[in-house]
């Protein structure tokens, strides 16, 4: 496989990592409809976990059988699927080198009271289930923020010496923050910016709104202001936020919405300089067909020129 010019600018950013992890993000990055683009759709299903199987899988009951997963990420020529252990252990052997898999390695769930996750797979999981990647949610804001960023440090020591990358989830809430403060532009990007200096090499969090909700922030963003009523400005400032964009930055697709709806936020996140989309319950919620021609949708304009 002949890397692009793309994929080796990207992994040029990664100045500390061994040819494993090196060998395994170019592996995300060179797979399916937008390989060698520097752009990405991950398809990530632990909703499961987190919201429970009928809110989850109900509207499209095909979707609790594991299997169906790897199929819709192979047949609409995703670059990975991400999901915690016993889904991937399921297809694991059918599917074997056939998509690159991220293992969520910790899971939060609805039942739960505080905003903590559970550490629920291993590093040598990950390995022996031949994943190139390893997933990690982290809740900025919340109580348990450090002891989940400690967890991180070391599962990501230990999956970059092993030679696998490395995915945050980084989704601000807690006590400081309100539903508006959870995805405001400050506090996103403010969260984006931790998972890098965490040591990410993908990063995930949901795509801004135009709310600034620290006040610390307000008076910076006064003074430096960001077009904020504009979709693609606020993804440019997240993008900016990682690193002057020398990390890979994907946005969630969040609840089920109508295929316009995700189209446009896939158009600001593609004019704003964002590397991809990771999207779950707007692609496995519907019917397979049309979950196909709505990740097709994405996948061309991701391939378009900006
Ligand atoms: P969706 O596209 O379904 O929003 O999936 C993205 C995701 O990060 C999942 O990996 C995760 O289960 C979910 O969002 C968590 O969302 P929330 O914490 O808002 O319930």
């Amino acid at each position: 496989m002949k890397l692009t010019r793309k994929v080796k600018e990207i992994l040029s950013w990664y100045e500390s990592d061994n040819p494993g992890t090196k060998a395994n993000l170019a592996r995300i990055l060179m797979t399916g409809r937008l390989a060698g683009t520097g752009r990405m759709v991950i398809l990530p299903v632990d909703q499961g976990f987190e919201h429970g199987p009928a809110r989850s899988f109900a509207p499209n009951p095909p979707a609790y059988d594991p299997l169906y997963h790897f199929e819709l990420a192979i047949e609409a020529g995703l670059n990975a699927y991400a999901a915690p252990l016993g889904m991937i252990e399921a297809g694991a052997a059918t599917y074997a080198g056939c998509v690159p898999t991220i293992l969520k390695v910790n899971s939060s769930n609805s039942l739960s009271t505080t905003k903590d996750q559970a550490v629920t797979a291993t590093v040598a999981d990950a390995l022996r289930l031949g994943c190139s990647a390893i997933g990690f949610t982290i809740y900025p804001g919340s109580e348990h923020q450090f002891e989940m960023m400690e967890e991180l440090r070391e599962l990501a020591a230990e999956a970059k010496s092993c030679g696998l990358a490395v995915v945050v989830w980084s989704y601000p809430r807690g006590p400081m923050l309100d539903k508006v403060g959870e995805t405001a532009l400050d506090i996103c990007a403010y969260a984006a910016h931790m998972a890098a200096l965490l040591g990410a090499h993908i990063i995930k969090v949901k795509p801004p709104t135009e709310a600034i909700s620290l006040d610390a922030a307000k008076k910076t963003y006064e003074a430096n202001p960001v077009e904020v009523k504009n979709a693609a400005a606020r993804i440019a400032h997240v993008v900016q936020s990682c690193f002057a964009g020398r990390r890979l930055v994907v946005f969630s697709g969040g609840e089920a919405k109508s295929s316009a709806a995700l189209l446009d936020e896939v158009r600001a996140i593609h004019a704003g300089g964002g590397n991809g989309s990771i999207v779950g319950r707007n692609a496995f919620q519907r019917p397979k067909e049309e979950a196909l021609k709505l990740l097709s949708d994405m996948i061309e304009i991701y391939r378009s020129r900006v």
